[in-house]
């Protein structure tokens, strides 16, 4: 290599950092990884706030990659909790002999494309530039923080925490009057083991979520290995599964709005005592579709919330109102419901009563003090885009991904956008990423990245980059295929509508992530076009929606 340090360039040591590094020494590539923190797990690395768990089980959410490693690594629960996962990553950290590549508590502040010598100059926050001819971006899809525009934040005298950012001793709300802003996936897991702690805590609501029970329970030993016995086929499953996992439920075949209500009840009933979400999501061909079959299968969530919530008005309050079941991103509970019965929990519907401001000694909403000592902001993130956006990117003639994106993230396939060359985003816009098993998605797209250079390297070529044209036309196609579903009607982080001012666009690829696999293959096996190598076009003929299912009404009528 002359004039270039690496091949390869890998921002973040997550799921994504640490396969695509160990995939590409494999391929004999060299390559090293940037991360902020000063250790491996991305997500799972900073999210230790009290009961940080995946929502996905344990035996799906893992690497499939290595057969050794499956094998030797035992799961403790059902759902792995967040120290657990993180220790797992640890272990292939060390396992695959990765942290010799990896250049910790190090931040990546800028990436430049070099056209003339066709090379990334990576700089970062401690003045270190790299030269690579490839930047591999594994900086996650839910890693920004969203820090609430609230008046009089700075001014709150006691301790602020967010969940994305939790201390790494941890937090003893023992004795404490905590208030808690926010009622996503983050706020539903802390809930229940702050509200154990707390003197009082306060939840701040401005939009009740739709959640399914977990029943997480500690792995027997038995189970564990059969789990093992039967990877071959989980991961398979996963495969051909529009969720990416090998544990989704499968699909009801009737429809949500034809089933009589006994038959209806009883499969509901079905897929809530196994719990967790991959058993939801495509229950039936038109949940995600038909607003009448939301609003059912809404209704019998609704249902639930007034069983277990005694005071009426309280389980009124958290029965969502506003958008339709799984358009919002569906969250999974262990006692989260029941937190709202002790007498030191309680809720407030800031869309009844907004917050006004908050003071040094509480938060004021409408004409009532909310005393606190300490705050939480379980305020999510800026997804999918926030990450990337924060690295000065630049690619040909100087652009700006930013500045590119200031309309709308736009990719092809999620892994490349035209004008960026030898730049991939892993599970980045346009991918199925946060609606699927991420370490799936992970995984395929880490294969799949490794396989474009390994094809340029083959053909001794050294740029490639997305078309436009057929860049624009994935975009077209996810935003047809999301328009066919009740999604968009949701103001969702899934299309940008939780931060202010973002451009909204359906920012996951929501074909499923079999039709996505399918997709990537068809290209993959016409040449990779699409892709411009070394700057030449070439015809593409694949057929995005040749594998994506969909229904036309006539066709759910009989589905
Ligand atoms: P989420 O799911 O984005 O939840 C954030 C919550 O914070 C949500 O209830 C928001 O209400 C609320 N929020 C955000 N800003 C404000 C302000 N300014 N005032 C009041 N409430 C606010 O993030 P999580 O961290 O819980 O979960 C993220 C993902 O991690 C989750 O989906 C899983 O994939 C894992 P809103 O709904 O916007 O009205």
């Amino acid at each position: 290599m002359s004039g270039q340090d690496l091949d390869a360039v890998i921002v973040g040591a997550g799921f994504s950092g640490l396969y695509m590094l160990h995939k590409l020494r494999g391929l004999g590539f060299s390559a090293r990884v940037i991360e902020a923190a000063d250790d491996v797990g991305g997500t799972w690395y900073w999210n230790r706030y009290p009961g940080a768990r995946c929502d996905i089980e344990s035996c799906d959410y893992s690497y499939s990659f290595d057969e050794d490693l499956q094998q030797e690594w035992q799961w403790s629960e059902r759902y792995a909790s967040q120290p657990e996962i993180l220790r797992y990553l640890q272990h292939v950290a060390e396992r695959f002999d990765l942290r010799r590549d990896i250049t910790f508590e190090t931040r990546v502040e800028r990436a430049q494309w070099d056209e003339a010598a066709q090379l990334w100059t990576v700089s970062t926050d401690s003045d270190e530039q790299l030269t690579a001819r490839f930047c591999i971006m594994g900086t996650g899809c839910l890693s920004s923080f969203n820090t609430p525009d609230i008046p009089g934040l700075a001014d709150f005298a006691g301790d602020t925490y967010t969940t994305g950012q939790w201390p790494h001793e941890g937090v003893d709300f023992t004795g404490k009057k905590v208030v808690m802003i926010g009622t996503g996936s983050s706020s539903i897991q802390s809930t229940p083991i702050i509200a154990q702690q707390a003197e009082r805590l306060t939840i701040l609501q401005r939009t009740p979520n739709y959640v399914v029970p977990g029943h997480n329970y500690p792995m027997p030993d038995d189970e564990a290995n059969k789990v093992k016995q039967s990877y071959a086929e989980l991961r398979d499953a996963a495969q051909e599964s529009a969720v990416g996992s090998g544990r989704a439920l499968p699909r009801t075949p009737h429809l949500a709005t034809s089933l009589d209500e006994q038959t209806f009840l009883s499969d509901m009933e079905r897929r809530w005592a196994v719990g967790g979400l991959v058993g939801f999501v495509g229950a039936y061909a038109d949940l995600n579709m038909d607003p009448a079959a939301a609003n059912r299968v809404g209704e019998f969530f609704a249902d639930k919330i007034r069983a277990r919530v005694s005071d009426p008005e309280v389980a009124e309050k958290l029965i969502p109102h506003d958008h339709y079941v799984t358009t919002k991103r569906l969250c999974v509970d262990t006692g989260y419901y029941e937190s709202f019965n002790r007498d030191n929990v309680d809720l407030v519907d800031l869309r009844t009563t907004p917050i006004e401001t908050i003071v040094a000694d509480g938060v004021r909403v409408g004409d009532t003090l909310i005393e606190a000592d300490a705050l939480v902001l379980a305020t999510g993130f800026d997804a999918m885009t926030g990450s990337l956006n924060r690295i000065d990117i630049r690619g040909t003639k100087g652009m700006s991904l930013a500045d590119k994106w200031n309309e709308g993230a736009s990719s092809l396939l999620g892994l490349m956008s035209h004008g960026f060359p030898n730049l991939f985003t892993i599970t980045g816009p346009g991918s199925p990423s946060v609606l699927t098993n991420m370490v799936t998605s992970i995984e395929q797209h880490v294969d799949y990245i490794a396989g474009v250079m390994v094809y340029l390297r083959d053909q001794d070529g050294v740029q490639i980059e997305a078309e436009q044209d057929v860049e624009d036309a994935w975009m077209a196609h996810n935003n047809t295929v999301a328009q066919t579903t009740t999604y968009m009607s949701a103001n969702s982080w899934y299309i940008g509508a939780n931060i202010p001012g973002k451009p909204r666009v359906f920012l996951p690829y929501i074909g499923g992530y079999h039709a996505y696999r399918a997709i990537c293959q068809d290209i993959a096996q016409n040449g990779y076009c699409g892709f411009l190598i070394d700057g030449a076009a070439r015809p593409c003929e694949v057929n995005f929606d040749a594998h994506v299912e969909s229904f036309t009404p006539e066709e759910l009528m009989v589905a």
